[in-house]
């Protein structure tokens, strides 16, 4: 039994009741002997099923059209066991895409109800997990991982570590257990101990490093189930396993399931976009294909918010304050969103019960916002509750229950308590949820949703309707908060399973909350929570948003959290460069999230040359290959033509001495470049592919500008106007002899532009006024000394 495309061919061994892949995509990992496995109770016992191989049917039907294009379908019906447990098994090989997709159907026929637990879509041993069986030719286990093998493990929710993993390394575990545990652990997904032994949420990938090849296994969706992928790895044959998370949910009898598709996709490492194909079909998959998510499509996603500075201290007076410095600085700096955080509500889970401090209610300040122009936006944490609230008092039947029938803890938060989780299974709560964020969206008049700790609607637990799996539940409340606030209201989701929101949320947290400390400093424990992957800092929030920047535009806008810019915190200049880059070069939000009135001057220069916002999705280039990532491009293009940016980060603890190399960031390194790097001016030109020397401070970084020299023309190299060192430009024209400018910025303007010309400066002018200019070190280029409002035509004659 064999499917086959150009990138993959399946063969399926009904005597060895496995499957075999062999991936034709150069240096790709394959697999050698996968079993498929469902495992679910009865009556406390444990059964597997499909385990009778010998009398399984196969409907062949050749090909199909379906959301993925044309597919090769088979369809693999295995009998019923002795409880009435019947199994279809379905492939689907996409005919234009790198894909295999497979799922199980399962049905129950019997008389009693049993409840699902793991469903292995994929099982390979490899070398270090060893099996009866296991003759050496027979292993099962992913083959050509023979170099470097690599793992790169995704987190479940918005907070949790993403990046890659090699065997010597330990998985980045939380050692803070029931404090933290239910927050940023899936309790499907195991936490391995020792070194090689990864795991990870939905997808991971798996490739090798020297040979370039690698292979993403996952699942396009997470309707039904949490799904799980745990790893050995060993050069000599890896392991690898894929689940879906029953949770023991009771399959009833006359009822059935369908997994979620499980996928597998050869790729290429060095492609500028190695998981477009797997990236495009989930999206696909929840119905998006326009790429811009987002509902605040016609303007930039940018503004304000309350909680890095106030935390829960916040009051009205606070945000007024803010807004009037906003408005203050709108012809300079227009931001658009004032998001309150958490802070007004008096309990956590009290949702409609506001902090006497918010004197004039939650209408009347969402009003004030609205009528200043500017988007009112409001934290709501809807699934979580304070065991404190009224909610927990009046309604001990809406809470998930855990051990001995006492609410099961959804972890402990710095409210003091450890908090429950909202048993949306009971309708009485999903109306409330429902009510509360229509009240928030439609009674206050916030159009702009932040909903945190989703993720307590998914913790383990007892809940009224017992058929249903963790996932299940949280994406049919996701849907429910949707349904209740229209498709209009913008939806930021934070804390949640990346996987549960996609194609619901316009907007997504995708790493730790950001912090005035680089490394996790709560409660001053540094020592100890230095390494703690999910605690809030500022490195920790810069670290996802690298390694989670290729789901930005795909499945949704990616969130890298708040710019802090205030020289009050514990990070340095350099730091906040390199957490303002990041932002920038992340394509997503820019939230600003100090008292803004307090900021000096120069440091909300930076996140005036962060605005308009770059909208791109980055590429980072080391993604697969640093565990900390460090060179970003990005390409643009407007009338001053088509150029580069290149940022590379030292995230060491002392400054560095690199060399900028083309070759390292996709371009030809046998053209030569001309390079402007913002944060210094500094100018240069490749040589033999290279600007050479370039320091950076520790945690510091520098972007360059890239564009290749054109001798003998007229060309922009960039300014100290706007990150992107050309989005500035709006018309750009020259004929022999002379050249004009068009650029636009908001405000008043004292800045520079740096050309390269073809002869000396004759002269030059500044809507119409004579302006001063300055050689630069290199031949032909020149800077030109310029003070603007709003718009400035800068004519040179040369
Ligand atoms: C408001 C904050 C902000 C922030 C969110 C989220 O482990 N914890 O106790 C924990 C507390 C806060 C937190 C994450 C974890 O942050 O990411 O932007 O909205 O809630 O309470």
């Amino acid at each position: 039994m064999i499917l086959e495309n150009k990138y993959q061919q399946l063969t399926i061994h009904p005597e060895r009741k496995s499957w075999d892949l062999v991936n034709y995509i150069d240096h790709a990992p394959s697999i050698r002997g996968s079993e498929l496995a469902i495992n679910y109770h009865l009556d406390s016992n444990i059964y597997t099923v499909p385990n009778e191989w010998d009398s399984l049917s196969l409907n062949r039907v050749d090909t199909q059209d379906t959301s993925h294009g044309r597919c090769q379908m088979m369809d693999i019906e295995f009998p019923p066991d002795t409880n009435g447990i019947s199994v279809r098994l379905k492939f689907a090989l996409a005919e234009a895409h790198p894909l295999i997709l497979w799922k199980f159907a399962i049905e129950n026929i019997g008389v009693k109800p049993v409840q699902l637990g793991r469903i292995y879509l994929l099982q390979v041993n490899g070398k270090g997990i060893s099996t009866h069986k296991a003759s050496e030719k027979h292993r099962s286990m992913l083959t050509n991982l023979d170099g470097e093998p690599t793992f790169f493990s995704n987190g479940w929710g918005s907070w949790d570590y993403s990046g890659i993993y090699q065997p010597k390394d330990h998985f980045r575990r939380t050692r803070l257990g029931p404090i933290t545990t239910p927050m940023r652990v899936n309790a499907g997904t195991p936490q391995p101990k020792n070194r090689g032994h990864f795991s990870s949420d939905m997808f991971a990938v798996v490739g090798d490093r020297v040979k370039r090849g690698g292979l993403l296994a996952g699942f396009l969706s997470q309707k039904q189930h949490f799904g799980s992928l745990e790893t050995m790895l060993d050069r000599q044959g890896s392991a690898l396993r894929m689940w879906a998370n029953g949770d023991g949910a009771q399959l009833r009898p006359g009822t059935s399931i369908e997994t979620d598709w499980a996928c597998l996709q050869p790729l290429d490492l060095d492609s500028p976009t190695p998981l477009d194909p797997y990236l495009d079909a989930v999206a696909r998959e929840h119905g998006i294909d326009d790429k811009s998510v987002v509902n605040l499509k016609s303007s930039d996603y940018t503004g304000w918010c309350s909680w890095y500075h106030f935390y829960t201290d916040i009051q009205e007076e606070d945000v007024r304050r803010n807004i009037k410095k906003i408005l203050d600085l709108r012809q300079d700096m227009p931001l658009n969103i004032v998001q309150i955080d958490d802070g007004y509500e008096k309990r956590v889970g009290d949702w409609l019960d506001i902090k006497p401090t918010f004197t004039n209610g939650m209408a009347q300040l969402a009003e004030e916002i609205r009528d200043e122009g500017l988007i009112p936006g409001i934290w709501l944490a809807p699934f979580i509750v304070d065991p404190r609230s009224q909610l927990a008092r009046n309604h001990p039947d809406w809470l998930i229950r855990g051990r001995f029938n006492r609410p099961a803890n959804a972890g402990y938060s710095f409210w003091g308590r450890f908090t429950s989780g909202l048993d949306l299974t009971h309708p009485d709560a999903l109306e409330y949820t429902q009510d509360v964020a229509y009240t928030a969206a439609h009674r206050w008049g916030f159009p702009y949703l932040k909903l945190d700790f989703l993720y307590a609607a998914a913790i383990p637990g007892t809940r009224h309707d017992q058929t249903k799996s963790r996932a299940q539940v949280l994406r049919m409340g996701l849907k429910a908060l949707r349904k209740a606030v229209g498709e209009q209201v913008t939806l930021l989701g934070c804390g949640c399973p990346l996987g549960s929101a996609i194609g619901i949320v316009d907007a997504m947290r995708i790493g730790p909350d950001v912090d005035g400390h680089w490394l996790p400093n709560l409660y001053g424990l540094q020592a100890l929570l230095k390494n703690e992957p999910g605690l809030p800092s500022a490195r920790n929030a810069i670290h996802n948003t690298l390694t989670r920047a290729f789901m930005h535009r795909r499945w949704w806008i990616n969130d890298p959290d708040c710019l802090l810019l205030s020289p009050d915190t514990d990070l340095n200049i350099h730091e906040v460069r390199s957490l303002a880059t990041t932002i920038a070069l992340s394509g997503g939000s820019l939230l600003l999230s100090d008292d803004l009135p307090e900021l000096p001057q120069e440091r909300l220069e930076i996140a005036r040359s962060l605005l308009p916002l770059m909208q791109e999705q980055p590429q980072v280039m080391d993604w697969f290959d640093s565990a900390m990532p460090s060179r970003i491009r990005m390409d643009l293009e407007n009338p001053c033509g088509i150029w580069h940016l290149f940022a590379h980060f030292n995230w060491l603890d002392e400054p560095q001495d690199v060399n900028i190399s083309m070759p390292d960031y996709g371009l030809d390194p046998k053209s030569t470049y001309l390079g402007r790097e913002y944060w210094t001016g500094r100018l240069e030109q490749s040589v033999d592919g290279m600007f050479t020397m370039c320091s950076i401070p520790a945690h510091g970084v520098v972007i360059w500008a890239v564009r290749k020299n054109t001798p003998g023309a007229f060309q922009y190299l960039g300014s100290d106007m706007h990150i992107s060192q050309g989005l500035e430009v709006s018309k750009f024209e020259s004929d022999s002899g002379s050249a004009r400018i068009w650029l636009q910025r908001p405000g008043n303007v004292d800045g520079n532009v740096v050309l390269s010309l073809p002869g000396v400066p004759i002269e030059a002018r500044l809507n119409d006024l004579p302006c001063k200019w300055q050689v630069e070190d290199l031949p032909n280029c020149f800077k030109f000394m310029l003070k603007f409002r709003n718009q400035g035509l800068l004519n040179v004659r040369y």
